[in-house]
C-alpha cells in the first residue's frame, strides 16, 4: 500500500491539478491533498477558505477510484521545520508531490522522495489565469471541474474575488 502527499495551494483547484492527481493516481493507492497557506483566505492570492477549498477537492475527486484526505496545512514563519510541521498534520506518507521549487528544496534536505510533474509551468500558470479570468469576468469555468464552478456558485466566490480584487487596486 502506498500513499502520496501533493501539497498546493489549491486557489481554486483547477484542471491542471485535476490531471496531476490522474496521474499521482497511477503510482499510489492513496493521496492526501494537503491545502497550503489554509490560514489565509479574501486575497486576491488566496481567495478561498480551507473550508471551501475542501468542498472543491472533494467534490471534483468524488467518482475517482482512490482514497483520498484532504488536510488544511496553515504557513509557518520558519521554513527549516516545515516539512513537520507537515507531517504533523497528515497522515503519514511514502512520497510527496509538488512543482514548487521551495517546497521539492524542503523535502529533499528531509531524504523524503518527492516527485514533480512536467507540467509545472501549466499548473502555475493556471492558477493565476483562473482568478484573474474571475476577476474579470472570463471564461474561467472551462478550466475547472464542473464540481467547482458549483462550490464557487454556492459560496458566491465570484462576488468575492471581485470584490477584494477592488480593495487591492484602491491600496485599502
Ligand atoms: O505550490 P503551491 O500551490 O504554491 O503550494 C505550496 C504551499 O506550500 C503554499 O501554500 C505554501 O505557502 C506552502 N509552503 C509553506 C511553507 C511555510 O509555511 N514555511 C514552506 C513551503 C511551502
Amino acid at each position: 500500500m502506498t500513499r502520496g502527499f501533493y501539497i498546493g495551494r489549491f486557489q481554486p483547484f483547477h484542471n491542471g491539478h485535476r490531471s496531476m492527481v490522474e496521474q499521482i493516481a497511477a503510482d499510489v493507492d492513496e493521496l492526501v491533498l494537503g491545502i497550503g497557506s489554509a490560514d489565509d483566505s479574501h486575497t486576491v492570492r488566496n481567495p478561498f477558505t480551507a473550508g471551501e477549498r475542501i468542498m472543491m477537492i472533494t467534490k471534483s475527486l468524488v467518482d475517482y477510484d482512490l482514497v483520498t484526505y484532504a488536510v488544511p496545512i496553515e504557513d509557518l514563519e520558519r521554513n527549516s521545520v516545515w516539512v513537520s510541521h507537515v507531517q504533523s498534520m497528515s497522515p503519514d506518507f511514502d512520497v510527496a508531490y509538488s512543482n514548487n521549487p521551495l517546497v521539492i528544496q524542503l523535502f529533499r534536505e528531509a531524504d523524503i522522495d518527492i516527485r514533480q510533474s512536467p507540467m509545472f509551468n501549466r499548473e502555475v500558470l493556471e492558477g493565476s489565469e483562473v482568478r484573474e479570468r474571475m476577476i474579470n469576468d472570463g471564461d474561467w469555468e472551462s478550466l475547472v471541474p464542473d464540481a467547482v464552478v458549483e462550490v464557487v456558485d454556492e459560496i458566491d466566490g465570484l462576488e468575492r474575488i471581485q470584490m477584494v480584487s477592488d480593495s487591492d487596486s484602491n491600496g485599502e
